[in-house]
């Protein structure tokens, strides 16, 4: 049997980056609903991150989305960060909301558009060593609607020139992400799909290249996991975005939809090294509360993803191993599913308190005062969104 406190040694070093933009409102094309107390500068959106691992001890960092991130000095950004106890973690570029992307940006068929979206990418690695970020992410909107609307071919062969000259200007400690989707904006084909061409893209780029895998970007009845085995096998696995999803990108809480999806995960990464002291992989969140507040949706999603994880490392190994060992199909199965049903929210909340924490991180905030001085201090100014 393992132990709480056996485990505990690699909860204590579980840290979950928490993206800017789910602070600021944000909803669907039909409506954005806003929300009382919702951030109107970086600064704010930071501040409620740094909430957020006050109560929790979970969230050591807080990701930038550029240019929605943008202020005029990213190392006074950084320090008012570092004093509310947070690093500035990954930036995330974006090259979805020009009118010049209409077509595309890295995979485009036009050099110039293709430059202005490199530049773009070269800025945010200036401005990562003003924030002291090691990670640049890049999603990519690009792709096509229709059959024959551009070169397939031709596209990938550009994003793969884009993607060198962007790798050639990380610094050492620097590292690109590069993340898959399958559809959305565009519908026929989109340029990065799928993890495998990731990984093909990452590979030709070299070892501070790696495929970022968000967990609400695959078609339903994916096998996630097994990506994930296989992204860390082949030590490709950069980071996660983690929320979850019904239908299709829905951005939710993670744990939410299917917490037996997050446990069958995080059994991989325990299994493939993902929690390892220095492994590579960086845990963020990718979501957005459209109707939930945003604080709380957050303590709930890491929280979420610390239980799953605690009862992930609690799964019985030898008996595991032996189990497989002698194709007892069942008895692996029960092995797994014992540790899946195992309650450790009590177990967490004791641990909490003797580390300094509140036992019950959300009631602690949602009794603190702080939603209510929130919603009466901001006032005036404009709410920030999501776009
Ligand atoms: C768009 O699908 C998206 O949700 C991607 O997952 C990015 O990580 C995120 O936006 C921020 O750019
Ligand atoms: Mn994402
Ligand atoms: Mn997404």
């Amino acid at each position: 049997m393992t132990t709480f406190e056996s485990i505990a040694p690699t909860l204590e070093r579980q840290a979950i980056e928490l993206p800017s933009w789910a602070f600021g409102n944000s909803g669907t094309r039909f409506k954005v609903f806003g929300t009382p107390g919702t951030p109107r500068t970086a600064e704010e959106k930071i501040a409620d991150a740094a909430r957020v691992h006050e109560y929790t001890g979970l969230a050591p960092s807080v990701a930038l989305h550029i240019p929605w991130d943008e202020v005029d000095d990213f190392g006074a950004l950084r320090s008012y960060a570092e004093g509310l106890g947070v690093a500035l973690g990954t930036v995330n570029s974006n090259t979805f909301q020009d009118d010049a992307y209409k077509f595309g940006s890295l995979a485009h068929s036009d050099a110039a558009v293709r430059r202005k979206a490199i530049d773009h990418h070269l800025r945010c690695l200036d401005i990562m060593r003003e924030t002291g970020s090691r990670d640049l992410k890049i999603w990519l909107a690009d792709g096509t609607n229709y059959p024959g609307q551009d070169s397939l071919r031709q596209r990938q062969d550009h994003l793969a020139e884009s993607l060198a000259e962007i790798y050639a200007g990380l610094d050492p400690e620097q590292r690109l992400v590069l993340e898959y989707k399958f559809f959305e904006p565009a519908f026929y084909h989109t340029d990065v799909p799928d993890w495998g061409t990731s990984y093909a893209q990452v590979s030709a780029l070299g070892d501070q290249a790696l495929t970022c895998l968000d967990t609400g970007h695959h078609a339903p009845g994916t096998n996630i996991e097994f990506i994930v085995m296989q992204l860390l096998r082949l030590g490709k696995l950069g980071s996660f975005d983690f929320n979850s999803r019904f239908y299709a990108d829905d951005d939710l809480i993670v744990g939410a939809a299917d917490p037996f999806q997050l446990f069958r995960i995080l059994f991989e990464v325990v299994d493939g090294g993902g929690l390892d002291v220095g492994s590579p992989v960086q845990f963020m969140l990718d979501q957005c509360h459209n109707v939930e507040d945003k604080i709380p949706g957050q303590i709930r999603s890491v929280l979420n993803v610390q239980e799953m994880t605690a009862r992930a490392l609690l799964v019985d190994r030898p008996a595991l191993d032996a189990a497989r060992a002698s194709h007892d199909v069942l008895g692996a199965n029960a092995v797994l599913m014992d540790a899946f049903y195992t309650d450790v929210r009590p177990a967490l909340a004791d641990w909490r308190e003797s580390r300094g924490l509140p036992r019950d991180p959300m009631a602690a905030y949602l009794a603190s005062g702080t939603p209510e001085r929130l919603a009466a201090e901001r006032v005036g100014g404009k709410q920030l969104s999501w776009t």
